[in-house]
């Protein structure tokens, strides 16, 4: 157990990993997944401004790329009004201080710009931005993410969205790098980027947000031994001879990892176990146990092949197993017992 300690220790100490970044002052960081690879995000109070890189990348030599960015608070912005006719004064007046967004000036008000002809004027905004203002004179900032909220179609972003003047951007838990689209957001694979931290008698498994570390153990029975065959395959040590209860045993164990994402429509194909050859009669498949038996079903899909269903959504974050059996029988003995266990991690999302 000691051995396997120290070997965990010595797989964190060697994790590919960027100093944590510090949130500028005024201001905060997104991201919690500092390897290499993975981006951060910064974002300024109201009222203040960034300056520098909005998202920064763990390179490979350990590094932040760019500066390390900085909330500047805004200056005053200067509202150049469009003077009416009537109200010729040469000195732009501030804001009234009746205006309700008077005590909020930040970049998401913006002046207007507005043009004159022939005794009338027209004023239009920036993109993103729509006119407002006691005679049109100002622009404010649409909040995208309030007008296309989560969970409505044609929402903007899969997980997270934060307005930005004239804007918006949309944010992925860690585990996940926003896609190309800049909505949607997509799995790390941990495992291929070697970004996890398993040991070398372990496996990594990518999932949707994570990754696991799994160990294939073969079981411990009190009638039967078994020994590793393949790294995810146990096989049962020949029993002795009229040795009825170690013949019942399973005469092997097969090990899979699933990865999904939440609430997955049900029914669904998941695995399909098939005998190589049939010496036997008669094959039987059926579930033999796991957690979370409800949400699944085995069937004959075939002479040779069962198949294991998902009956029921599974909610994330899960994990589930489900023990598919397989018997082989000749004049109804039972000639062998083949378990395939089969773990389902899913991740708290939908994506
Ligand atoms: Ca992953």
């Amino acid at each position: 157990r000691n051995n396997i300690l120290n070997k965990y220790l010595y797989f964190c100490l060697f994790i590919a990993a960027c100093p944590k970044p510090e949130p500028p002052t005024h201001g905060r960081r997104l991201g919690r997944v500092f390897g290499v690879g993975h981006e951060v995000h910064f974002l300024c109070k109201p009222g203040y401004e960034l300056i520098g890189p909005r998202t920064r990348v763990c390179l490979d030599s350990l590094k932040w790329s760019g500066q390390q960015p900085m909330c500047k608070r805004q200056s005053n912005i200067e509202l150049t009004y469009c003077n009416t006719p009537s109200s010729s004064s040469s000195s732009p007046s501030p804001l009234s201080s009746s205006s309700p967004t008077s005590s909020t000036l930040s970049s998401s008000v913006r002046p207007s710009h507005c043009t004159h002809f022939l005794g009338s004027t027209r004023c239009t905004c920036d993109v993103g931005f729509t006119i407002s203002g006691r005679d049109n004179n100002i622009c404010t900032d649409i909040d995208e993410c309030l007008l296309f909220p989560l969970g409505q179609p044609g929402r903007l972003c899969v997980h997270q969205c934060v307005n930005t003047p004239g804007s918006f951007h949309c944010f992925c838990p860690s585990g996940y790098d926003l896609s190309r689209d800049g909505r949607s957001c997509s799995d790390v694979d941990e495992c291929e980027t070697r970004m996890h931290n398993c040991t070398g008698d372990q496996m990594c498994v990518n999932t949707y947000g994570g990754f696991q570390c799994v160990t294939v153990e073969c079981p411990l029975l009190k009638n039967a031994t078994y020994i590793k065959t393949s790294p995810m395959r146990c096989e049962r040590n020949p029993c002795m001879l009229g040795d009825k209860a170690c013949t019942q045993a399973p005469s092997s164990i097969s090990f899979h990892y699933l990865s999904m994402v939440s609430n997955m429509s049900a029914p669904r194909v998941l695995f399909r176990v098939s005998a190589a050859r049939v010496l036997g009669d008669t094959l039987r498949f059926g579930l033999a146990g796991g957690r979370g038996r409800g949400h699944f079903s085995v069937q004959r899909s075939g002479r040779q092949t069962g198949t294991l269903l998902l009956v029921t959504p599974i909610k994330g974050p899960a994990t589930l197993e489900a023990e598919v059996e397989m018997s082989e029988l000749e004049r109804n003995n039972l000639l062998g017992r083949y378990l395939t266990k089969v773990t389902l991690f899913i991740s708290p999302y939908v994506f």
